[in-house]
């Protein structure tokens, strides 16, 4: 083997140590659309490189926090969400759409059915507090695989059923890498219950490689678009359009 390190070497000797995994269902072409094409920034593409297929820290039950404030909405207003609770959610489906081969429409009892993961891990506010919670949900890599990309797929939009006080619907987004990523599910259990509605019933993401507003709760439709540039307005999240929240909120 040549004695000389070359660059290439080095970020995948580091990686290596960092303790990468594989995406198992990572697409073809997520690579180029999610990794390349939509590295906004220096510290995006640097934390990929050298950190950005490990696991983020997992926790034992004897971890989790008693107390697990909520944040943001904790019940959505409006008839719409009461129906849905008054019925436990049974009308309720998850819609998947945008550019995918085939739409489909979920109900609960269905993404219960589907294989799930369990995840103890910390959730970080950014306005400065955090916990650790349980969270059993379906991947996020299951469902976009069931509904297959088109090639053009670039982001992933997950669509929420709360109004913010502006009166917009908070809404938000990851790139394909992140989307694909083993630890980011759609959570339908915490703490070995129902996922309760100030925690986002019947569905909230956990999206463990950002932090606390890029985990949507509430969510109701996922929608697989090619830009962002057309959702809300174009910074890929109610947070970002409203304030100067960054797009790429990895910790
Ligand atoms: N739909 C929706 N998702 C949301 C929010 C919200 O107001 N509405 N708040 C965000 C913020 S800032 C945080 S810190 C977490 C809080 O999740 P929790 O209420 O389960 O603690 O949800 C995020 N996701
Ligand atoms: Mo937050």
């Amino acid at each position: 083997m040549s004695k000389i390190l070359t660059r290439r070497r080095v970020i995948l000797g580091a990686a290596a140590g960092a303790g990468i995994i594989a995406y198992e269902a990572l697409p073809q072409g997520a690579f180029k659309y999610g990794l390349i094409k939509a590295a906004d920034s220096f510290t995006l593409r640097a934390q990929r490189l050298i950190i950005g297929k490990s696991l983020v820290r997992e926790f034992s039950p004897a971890d989790i926090s008693p107390q697990f404030p909520t944040n943001g909405v904790n019940m959505p207003e409006g008839e719409t969400y009461q129906q849905l609770l008054a019925s436990n959610f049974g009308d309720w489906a998850l819609k998947i759409d945008g550019k995918v081969r085939t739409p489909v429409s979920a109900s609960l009892a269905e993404l219960r059915s589907m294989p799930s993961r369990t995840q103890i891990t910390m959730h970080t506010c950014d306005e400065g507090w955090n916990a650790i919670g349980q969270w059993k949900g379906v991947p996020v890599a299951h469902l976009l695989n069931m509904a297959g990309l088109a090639p053009d797929a670039r982001y992933v939009v997950f669509h929420c059923l709360d109004k913010q006080g502006d009166g917009v619907m908070y809404y938000e987004s990851l790139d394909l890498f992140d989307a694909f990523h083993p630890q980011t599910i759609l959570a339908y259990e915490m703490n070995g219950e129902p996922l309760p509605v100030g925690h986002g019933a019947p569905l909230r993401l956990r999206i463990e490689l950002q932090i606390g507003y890029k985990n949507a709760k509430y969510i109701d439709r996922i929608e697989v678009v090619d830009s962002l540039a057309n959702i809300g307005k174009g910074r890929g999240g109610w947070w970002e359009d409203s304030g100067d929240a960054v797009w790429y909120a990895g910790q």
